[in-house]
């Protein structure tokens, strides 16, 4: 494997960065999961577009343009053989000297990598995942906006070591208000009487791009989509729940806290759902190989 940093590529062994850079020493730094599907980067502009958005929510100018991040990511791609995988691409504040200030750090670093990822069991796509709310709460907009994607991910970890703990694979987080924020990773989804309905931002959600993904598919499949305020009672009282995430994809929910959502199996539009994005991926995003040409 080789990986990007800064304009050079590096065997994985070698691929070291600065024990003064901010991104290692404060979090200070943002970054991208984004998925390659059959030589396709899905909605590559989308998440090259919320790194640009979340550098500018911590102040951080990106020294380079789309165009530049995006030549460098899809040759990180080549040279590692990846048509279909993952990337993540990480923009840290740089090498500095001790203090939080950013002032003294020279200029931010770029890292990306290409390779394959497996988040779940595959069967947790058949038979759905079980989800424990856990005592973390989500980090309050105001102190943190979530829409920012930062290095900084420990209210998340420790949220995953609770539900580790407990021996689920993927915790549902409330907000300080005791609505539903989203999970350790995940944009969390019901389907009630025939609707979606979703935390918005402002709640503690993330503004996913698979979360965008399937508000799309929705409208094509003609099913409305509510953001809105949810508690722990609209989870368990929904007629079907999914996860998104460029990692978990689409995962239909079962459970919650030990109580049954739904018919306890995937439903039926989370599965409809599941199936148009299985065909959007390849459809909707930048080609980095030309496809074969039919024989
Ligand atoms: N919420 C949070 C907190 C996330 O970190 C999502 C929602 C889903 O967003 P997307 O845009 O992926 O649909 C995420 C996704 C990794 C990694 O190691 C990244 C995430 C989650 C877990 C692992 O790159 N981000």
């Amino acid at each position: 494997m080789e990986v990007y940093i800064d304009g050079k590529f590096y065997p994985k062994n070698d691929a070291k960065i600065s024990v003064f850079d901010h991104g290692l020493l404060y979090g200070d730094g943002v970054f991208e999961g984004i998925r390659v599907y059959d030589n396709c980067i899905f909605k590559f502009e989308e998440h090259l577009e919320r790194l640009e958005y979340s550098a500018k929510g911590i102040a951080l100018q990106l020294p380079w343009s789309r165009k530049e991040i995006a030549a460098a990511t899809i040759e990180t791609c080549r040279r590692n053989g990846i048509s279909s995988g993952y990337i993540r691409l990480v923009v840290t504040r740089g090498t500095g000297d001790l203090g939080l200030s950013p002032r003294n750090c020279s200029s931010p670093t770029i890292i990306i990598i290409a390779d394959t990822i497996k988040l779940y069991p595959e069967e947790f796509y058949k038979i759905g995942i079980k989800l424990i709310t856990v005592p973390t709460r989500r980090v309050n907009p105001a102190a943190l906006p979530p829409m920012i994607k930062s290095l900084n991910y420990l209210n998340n970890i420790l949220a995953k070591i609770e539900a580790l703990q407990h021996g689920y694979h993927e915790c549902l987080l409330l907000n300080d208000q005791g609505y539903v924020a989203e999970c350790s990773g995940d944009n969390l989804f019901l389907i009630h009487r025939g609707r979606l309905l979703t935390p918005a931002s402002y709640a503690g959600a993330l503004v996913g791009i698979t979360r965008q993904a399937v508000i799309e598919i929705a409208a094509k499949l003609k099913l409305p989509v509510v953001e809105t305020n949810l508690t722990r009672y609209d989870v368990f009282n929904a007629d079907e729940a999914f996860l998104t995430g460029s990692a978990a994809e689409v995962v239909p929910v079962v459970e919650l806290d030990g109580r049954v959502i739904g018919t306890g199996k995937p439903g039926k539009l989370t599965g409809k759902i599941l199936e148009a994005f299985r065909k959007k991926v390849t459809q909707d995003g930048t080609r980095i190989a030309p496809k074969k040409a039919k024989k």
